[in-house]
C-alpha cells in the first residue's frame, strides 16, 4: 500500500489536462504514464475501467474520468481552495457536464482532423514522454490509422462541422456570461467549471502552462491555425488564456 498514485494518460489529451490540473492544484506528488492515443488501451487492460483516460491508480485502486479525479484531488484541499464550494455546486457540475460532452469531443475532433494533415507534428506531440516502443509503434502505426480515429473519435465532414458548430455555440454562452464583467463563471471564485472550460478549450489557444508539451502554432496545418484565429476573438478564449496565465501552476 501507499507510493505515488499512477496516472495513466494521453499526455497532450485535454481530459487528462483537466485531471492533471487538479492533481497539481491539490499538491498531490503522482507518477504520470502517457501513452499515444489507441496504444493506450493496453496500459488499460485488465484495469476494469473501460478504454478512456484519464486513469488515476491509487494505493492499486483505479478510478476513471476526469471529473472524478478533479472532484478526488480536490478533496485533498481546504474548504477556501476547493473547487466544489457547497453552495454552488449544482451550477458548477452543470457547467462542468456540459463542457464535458459537448465542447471536449468537439475540440478533439478538430485536434486530430487537422493533426492527420501534419503526421509528424502529430507523431511529436503523440510521443511526448512514452516509452521508446510505443513511440516506435506510433511510428509504424499512424500512417494507417485514420480510419480507426475516425470511428472513436468522428472525423466525417460532417463531424466536423458540428464540432466547430458546437464551439462556436458554447463559446457565446461562455461569452454571454461574461458580459456583466464577472472575473469567473460561478460565484466570484475560481472553480471546477473554469478550470474544466479552459482545459478542454486549451487546443484553441495552445497555452504555454498546459501540463504536457504541445507543438507550437507555426507547426500546425493552415486549417487548424485559421480556426484558432476565427475563435480568438471571443471574449470566453481570452478568459481561458487567463485562467492558464493565473491559476495554472505545477
Ligand atoms: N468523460 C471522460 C472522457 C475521456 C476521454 O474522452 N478520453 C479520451 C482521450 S481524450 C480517450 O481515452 N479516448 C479513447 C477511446 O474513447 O477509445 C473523462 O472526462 O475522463
Amino acid at each position: 500500500m501507499g507510493g505515488r498514485p499512477v496516472f495513466i494518460t494521453i499526455g497532450f489529451s485535454h481530459y487528462c489536462e483537466k485531471a492533471r490540473w487538479g492533481l497539481d492544484r491539490a499538491g498531490i506528488a503522482y507518477e504520470e504514464q502517457a501513452h499515444p492515443p489507441l496504444i493506450h488501451y493496453r496500459a488499460l487492460k485488465g484495469l476494469g475501467v473501460g478504454k478512456q483516460v484519464p486513469v488515476l491508480v491509487v494505493d492499486g485502486v483505479p478510478m476513471a474520468d476526469s471529473s472524478a479525479i478533479l472532484a478526488w484531488a480536490d478533496g485533498h484541499l481546504p474548504p477556501d481552495r476547493t473547487l466544489y464550494p457547497a453552495d454552488l455546486t449544482e451550477e458548477i457540475c452543470e457547467l462542468e457536464d456540459r463542457f464535458d460532452e459537448d465542447l471536449g469531443p468537439a475540440t478533439r475532433r478538430l485536434v486530430y482532423a487537422y493533426g492527420f494533415e501534419t503526421p509528424k507534428v502529430m507523431r511529436w506531440t503523440a510521443g511526448q514522454g512514452v516509452a521508446w516502443h510505443e513511440r516506435a509503434l506510433l511510428r509504424l502505426a499512424l500512417p494507417f490509422a485514420r480510419p480507426m480515429f475516425s470511428r472513436v473519435v468522428g472525423l466525417t465532414p460532417a463531424d466536423l462541422t458540428a464540432a466547430r458548430a458546437t464551439i462556436e455555440e458554447v463559446l457565446a454562452e461562455v461569452d454571454d456570461r461574461l458580459a456583466d464583467g464577472r472575473r469567473f463563471l460561478v460565484g466570484g471564485r475560481f472553480t471546477a467549471a473554469d478550470l474544466t472550460f479552459a482545459s478542454l478549450l486549451a487546443p484553441a489557444f495552445l497555452p504555454p502552462a498546459y501540463g504536457a508539451p504541445l507543438p507550437t502554432a507555426d507547426r500546425l496545418a493552415p486549417g487548424y491555425r485559421d480556426w484558432m484565429a476565427s475563435v480568438a476573438d471571443h471574449p470566453s478564449v481570452a478568459f481561458a488564456r487567463r485562467l492558464y496565465a493565473e491559476e495554472r501552476q505545477r
